[in-house]
């Protein structure tokens, strides 16, 4: 028996590290991707963007860029001459790895100005994300494994420890 709970030990604390290294992927603009056609503002406010997740940016690498503002005012202005950082290969990932703003827009001449600029606001938390907005593959792992399981597991453990 005893092997048995410090073996459903390790597999609980293993699976709790797996939850924790679990990142949503947020591409932006969904199926429409970074384009100029696409409402970034309405996608931005339909999603939930945490500490840890991922923004995607997909786009034609000839056509558009990817641009990111240091401020609210260049983003407000589509000031791109103030970037902090800039993106150009047409599948860009960014790494969302702390709460606050972040401002990001299309490096292509007028695209700002026609709507190709993008604000997210990124929260610290443990809330799900928005499983629509996710990829299959990264919220898969939230399905299979809920947090729930492991307090549920736990508790089933915690009388059993003095055995171990
Ligand atoms: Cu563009």
């Amino acid at each position: 028996m005893e092997a048995l709970y410090r073996c459903m030990l390790v597999v609980v604390l293993g699976a709790l590290m797996i939850e924790q290294a679990v990142a949503a992927q947020h591409v932006v603009g969904g199926s429409q991707g970074w384009d100029e056609s696409t409402d970034f503002e309405s996608w931005a406010s339909a999603n939930t963007f945490k500490v840890g997740d991922q923004l995607v940016f997909r786009y034609n690498p000839g056509l558009h860029s990817v641009v990111e503002l240091g401020s609210e005012s260049a983003y407000k202005s589509c000031d791109t001459s103030s970037s902090v950082n800039s993106l150009s290969g047409g599948n860009d990932v960014v790494k969302l790895n702390k709460a606050g703003s972040r401002y990001f827009a299309c490096g292509t001449a007028g695209h700002c100005e026609q709507g190709m600029k993008l604000k997210v606001t990124i929260v610290t938390g443990n809330a799900p994300s928005n499983p629509a907005s996710t990829t299959s593959t990264s919220s898969a792992p939230h399905l299979l494994l809920p947090p729930f399981v492991f307090f549920f597991v736990a508790a089933l453990l915690l009388p059993q420890l003095h055995l171990l």
